[in-house]
């Protein structure tokens, strides 16, 4: 599997899937999940509440993945999951990490050949963006995901591209 990081907007990458950092009610949000939605159109709002609506009325928990199609992004799925609130008092690693495994699993399940990270929590759930780049490469290179042929992480700015490139 090959590993690139590229500095941009997640929405505009060509990938198989790309991977959204949502919050458990699957509903939209801001950040990276408001980005796809506003770009991807209602169509991705739409199986989110069937998805709400059947598999998860509590919720997607937190470290889970699930897949949607992509509405008018280039990407053919959006695979959706939560990951953890950072916090100073509790080691949540686990959780981060989790987001990235089941991500892949449900990559390689549907099929994607090229799937598409941001730096899952890194915004609006707080967590350093050092750290979460560390676990973020550490787990997918030690993911097994089969058809899986290239995973890039795609860093909005430049300060979290320095980063990814330092844990790289
Ligand atoms: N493309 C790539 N990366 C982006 C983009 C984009 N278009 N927009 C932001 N980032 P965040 P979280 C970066 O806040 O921390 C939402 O409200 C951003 O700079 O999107 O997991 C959800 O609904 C940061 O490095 O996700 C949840 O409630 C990284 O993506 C909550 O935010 C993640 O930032 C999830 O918080």
């Amino acid at each position: 599997m090959r590993i690139i990081l590229v500095q941009g907007d997640i929405t505009e990458r060509r990938a198989d899937a790309i991977v959204n950092a949502a919050n458990s009610s699957l509903l939209g949000g801001g950040g990276v999940d408001g980005a796809i939605h506003r770009r991807g159109g209602p169509e991705i709002l739409a199986e989110c509440r069937a998805l709400r609506a059947s598999a998860y009325p509590e919720g997607l928990p937190t470290g889970h993945a699930v897949a949607t199609t992509a509405g008018r992004l280039q990407a053919r799925w959006v695979i959706h999951t939560v990951g953890p609130v950072h916090s100073r008092s509790e080691d949540r690693s686990h959780l981060l990490a989790s987001c990235y495994r089941a991500s892949l699993g449900v990559a390689a399940e549907l099929g994607a050949h090229t799937v598409a990270f941001p730096a899952i929590s890194t915004g609006i759930y707080g967590w350093p963006l050092d750290d979460g780049a560390r676990i973020a490469l550490k787990t997918v290179r030690e993911t097994p995901a089969p058809g899986v042929e290239e995973v890039s992480f795609v860093l909005f700015d430049a300060t979290a591209y320095a980063e990814f490139d330092r844990a790289l």
